[in-house]
């Protein structure tokens, strides 16, 4: 009996240990349809805005980064200061640290270019927005920061908005992974020249 149960506890050791390289290996992207090139409705699958009307500042662009088809397209309007679009929502680690980056290329002459996390409770109630950085001004380049999640943050939507800022710009292959992005130098060098 005593043995039996020796050898159960040795099989899930073993089994821990060769799962465990395969897991730190890989990258999961938290977010859906993260490159635009699921299309329904002509809309990108499973990212959503607070309005239809919200819809018409976003469209699927055939410029897109190596080795896809399309990107999503933000058109900015002076007038139109918060029309977001948004990803699916995602459970997050309170507190914990989580790298959201993205390719993109912008053409905005003033205003604020939001891409950020949503943080928000369990029930979806806004705690706070935190930001990724980009430039106003660039052709394509992969962008992307470690955010620190409040105490209180327990799921996140990753958010689009141009705010008052007339131009466009332009999101493709959007990643939330917690912790550092493993690769970074593969998505620098994956840019459409
Ligand atoms: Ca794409």
């Amino acid at each position: 009996m005593i043995r039996r149960m020796l050898f159960a506890g040795v099989a899930v050791l073993l089994a821990a240990a060769a799962s465990y390289p395969v897991c730190a290996a890989e990258v999961q992207n938290l977010v859906l349809n993260p490159g635009f090139e699921q299309v329904e409705n002509n809309f990108p699958k499973d990212w959503r805005t607070f309005s239809p009307k919200d819809k018409e500042n976003y469209s699927i662009d055939a410029a897109a980064t190596a080795g896809s088809k399309y990107s999503l397209k933000v058109q900015g309007s002076s007038d139109v200061s918060w029309a977001p679009v948004f990803s699916n929502t995602i459970n997050v680690t309170p507190g914990a640290e989580y790298t959201l980056g993205a390719y993109y290329k912008a053409n905005v002459q003033k205003g604020e270019v939001i891409f950020a996390l949503r943080e928000m409770t369990e029930k979806q109630e806004s705690i706070k927005f935190n930001h990724v950085n980009v430039p106003k001004q660039t052709g394509w380049g992969f962008f992307s920061q470690k955010l620190a999640l409040g105490p209180t943050t327990k799921t996140v939507q990753v958010f689009i908005v141009l705010r008052q800022a007339p131009g466009e710009a332009w999101f493709d292959d959007v990643i939330l992974v917690k912790g550092d992005l493993p690769n970074a130098g593969e998505y620098a060098a994956k840019i459409k020249k």
